[in-house]
This record gives structure tokens, sequence and C-alpha cells, in this order.
């Protein structure tokens, strides 16, 4: 990773016509560059009108200057904000002044993210906020934005530093009582190990589900539908997007291929997939189909049982044991309700995660909606706390398991304070994953370098 030293300058806005773009600049001590690049000193944070020349003297735009004194900056360094009117040769036309003048002082372009690495390395913000930076501005709906912007402000940090401090107390209390053996049995006693880890237990798995929640605004949700040929898959895909992407006939096997289309569901990016119908064939072309019916049920997040509501007969009925199905959400859909006159009672005693619908007449479709998006953990128009990622969960997974294993310890076993110090310690790594206090450059590396340049 290059040197915190060197000063960097980069576009910050995008490329394009716009009324304003800004260039920007952070450095170790920038107060000689700015007084050759402007003429004279800076106040720091004070709008400077100003114009700014060229080497030859010619002039290149007027604008407004900010300069930002460190520490009390984005990046903890002196930072210096150009801002002047938006086409593109004139952005191209102060950041090349820039660099030229930065020259003397190793100036030189900022890599993606290397603005925000900075603020991150001096302690301005942590490696989940700086992710929150990433994810607000690549939202893609409102909701997921909102929820980037509370990551952002500290909210999930915060939550995770709570998770921190307590398993830490424990962890100083358990250390120091590993020199007393003899002393085992009453310490745990004494001090509510079991009530204190069961306290963080709950606390985590909370933290964990929202995060997991959350990270479907983010990273989507991927639905399936599945069913056997005929019960209106093709119909229902073509329904909720509200366009005819598949082809409907009333010919079993008319669907060969998956077919996959996104949509939002009030912020969620859902990627939904319509396949082959479900059955026992021998037409080669049929079973490469199902095959891959198989493969999207293995990668969906939730699987959409589709029945003719007057059979309900399903795949998931016939082939109950299959891998594909584990640890996927199900919503049964009971479709063709439009062929029965009474629907009084059809729920009754059936899984709650079943819907009346029929993909001809619309019926059932928006609480299909709300149920998918239950699933990711909303309600219509709710602000998520904050924005989970992946990187997130799988860390919180790992900090959890290790805290299971503690409170096992303790539950089974006389002498076990040394297994109990040791799983603490890998739970409390796990979460300072997280935030950033235990991280490696390759991981840096992959977060930041997914940042656009100037930020
Ligand atoms: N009456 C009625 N017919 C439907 C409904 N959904 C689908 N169909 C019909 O059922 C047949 C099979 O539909 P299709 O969507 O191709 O089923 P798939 O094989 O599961 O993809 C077509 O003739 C559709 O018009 C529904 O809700 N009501
Ligand atoms: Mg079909």
């Amino acid at each position: 990773m290059s040197s915190l030293a060197q000063p960097i300058a980069a576009i910050a806005t995008a490329s394009g016509r716009a009324s304003v773009g800004v260039v920007r600049i952070s450095g170790q001590g920038l107060d000689s560059f700015c007084r050759e690049l402007i003429g004279h000193d800076l106040t720091p944070r004070y709008a400077h009108y100003l114009p700014i020349f060229d080497g030859d003297g010619s002039l290149i735009d007027q604008g407004i200057v900010l300069f930002f004194n460190a520490p009390h900056s984005f990046t903890g360094q002196d930072v210096l904000e150009i801002q002047g009117h938006g086409g593109v040769p004139t952005m191209q036309l102060l950041l090349q002044r820039c660099l030229a003048v930065g020259k003397s002082v190793g100036l030189r372009l900022a890599e993606p993210g290397e603005f925000t690495l900075r603020a991150f390395l001096n302690d301005k913000i942590d490696l989940a906020q700086a992710e929150a930076i990433a994810d607000l501005i690549d939202a893609t709906s409102s909701a997921a934005a909102k929820a980037a912007a509370a990551s952002l402000s500290g909210v999930f940090s915060n939550e995770v530093h709570k998770l921190s401090e307590q398993i830490v107390a424990l962890r100083i209390l358990v250390e120091a009582t590993l020199d007393f053996p003899e002393e085992e049995i009453e310490f745990i006693e004494k001090y509510q190990v079991k009530q204190q880890l069961e306290q963080i237990l709950k606390q985590m798995n909370q933290v964990l589900t929202t995060s997991s929640q959350s990270s479907y605004l983010k990273e989507g949700l991927k639905v399936v539908l599945v069913g056997e040929p005929n019960v209106g898959k093709s119909s229902l895909i073509n329904a909720i997007c509200g366009q005819d992407i598949a082809i409907v006939t009333d010919i079993a096997g008319t669907t060969r291929d998956r077919i996959q289309e996104s949509l939002t569901l009030d912020g969620v990016p859902i990627f939904i997939t319509d396949t082959a119908g479900l059955r026992q064939t021998d037409d080669p072309i049929e079973m490469i189909g199902i095959e891959r019916t198989w493969q999207a049920i293995a990668q969906a997040d939730v699987v959409l049982n589709i029945m003719d509501i007057r059979h309900r007969t399903s795949p998931l009925f016939s082939w109950p044991k299959k891998q594909e199905w584990r640890g996927k959400e199900i919503i049964h859909v009971l479709n063709k309700c439009d062929h029965l006159d009474k629907l009084d009672g059809i729920l009754d005693g059936v899984d709650e995660r079943s819907v009346i619908l029929s993909a001809k007449t619309g019926y059932g479709l928006d609480q299909l909606k709300q149920k998918i998006l239950q699933i990711a953990g909303r309600q219509v128009g709710e602000v998520s706390p904050w924005l989970g990622r992946t990187r997130h969960v799988a860390a919180l997974g790992l900090s959890l398991e290790h805290l299971n294993n503690a409170a096992q310890h303790v539950a089974h076993d006389d002498k076990v304070l040394d297994l109990l110090a040791e799983e603490l310690r890998l739970s409390h790594l796990a979460l300072g994953e997280i935030t950033g206090q235990v991280s490696s450059d390759d991981l840096l590396g992959r977060i930041f370098s997914s940042f656009c340049i100037g930020k």
C-alpha cells in the first residue's frame, strides 16, 4: 500500500456536463503548495472566491476554493477542494495545473478510494463506515441510501462496539482468573458468566439478523419460481414484472431455460428467475432445463413454490429430500384461484407462508410481494437501522459461533477457563474485523479498490 505522506489529487465529481466540478487534494503540509497555486495563504474552512491561472499566466477558471487544515478534514490531512465549472476540459486543466504545481512535493493522481482509505488509516472513520461511503454512492434505491447513511453515521459500528466491550469485559475477568484454577467454579458463579454470555449472544443474534436482512437492500434477494409444468410460473413472472418476459402457453414444457429479470420492491433489488417445470422426462433438452432449475434453486434465497390451487401438487412434495431446498425461504403460491367459485377456508390450517393467487387476474399479487419483502425483513416504507454487507454477516456469524462455543464450555465443563478465554478471544477478533481494528492489507485492498476515484 502506498505511502500516506505522498499528496494525492483527483477530480472528485463525475465526468460530464455539470454546473460545478470538484478537484480534491489531500496531503501533509499543503501550505506551500496552496501558496504557489493560489498566490497567497488560505484561511482554513473559509470559502475563497478566486481565479486559478495556468503556468503561462492564462486564466483557467474562477471558483470557490476551500482549505481544511489537518487534522480537521475528511482524510485527517490538509485537504484542498477547488470548485470550478464542471465541464470536462476545465476539470482536466485544473487537475493538470495542480499536478504541475505539486510536482516538487510529489503530488500524484489518487487511486480509487484512496481519500477514504486515508480517512480510515487516520482514524477519522472505521472500516464499516468507510464501506458505508461506497454503499451510499452505489445505492440503487432511497431505502438503501438511507440505510447506508445510518451506517456512515456510526449506528452499526456502535452496535459492534457495544458487543466488543462486553466481550472485552468478560475476557479481562477470565484472563485475570486463569492463574488461579482453583477459583474457576466460584468465578463462573460469582460473576454470572453464564448469564452474561446469554445476554451477549442475544444481542449479537439481533445485530446479525438486522445486518443480514439489510444486506438484501444492497445485494438483492434472489427469488426463483418453481413448480410442475403448466402451473403458471411464466404467467406469474410476467405479472410480477409487469411485462411479458416469458412465453406462456398451455403446452407443458414450454419454458426450457431459465429466464431472469430484475426489479425493485420497496427499495429491495429482486433478481427473479423463471424455470423449466420440474417433472420426470425423457426429452434431453427438457432434462438440461430441469438440471438448470435445480441449480437456480440452489443459488436462490427465496423459492416460490407454485401450485395449481385445484391439485396442489409440487416438486417440493415429490422430491422433498433434494438438498437444493436446504436453507431456502419458501413461499407456497396457490395459483389459478380464478377457477374456484369460493376461496373461503382454503388457507385454514395451511402454512402461513402461503398465498392464494391468480396470475391471470392479479388477485393476491400484492400479498405475495409483501411476503417476499417480509423475508428481506422489511415492512413497506420502513427505514433499515443500518446497511449490512455479506462481509459483516460472515464476521458476525463467526463471532457468534465462538461465543456459542464459549457458552457450551461453561455449560458442560468444570475446568474451562482456558478454553473459555480462547473462544472469547476469537469471538472478539472476528468483531474487530468488521470495524477494521484487525485488518490485513489484502482486505483493505479489496474493499477500497471497489471505490470510485476521488472518494
Ligand atoms: N385461469 C388461469 N390460467 C392461468 C393462470 N396462470 C397461468 N394460466 C394458464 O396456464 C397455462 C400455463 O401457464 P404458464 O405460465 O405457461 O405455466 P408454466 O408452465 O408454469 O410456466 C397457460 O395457458 C396460462 O394462460 C391463472 O392464474 N388463471
Ligand atoms: Mg413456463
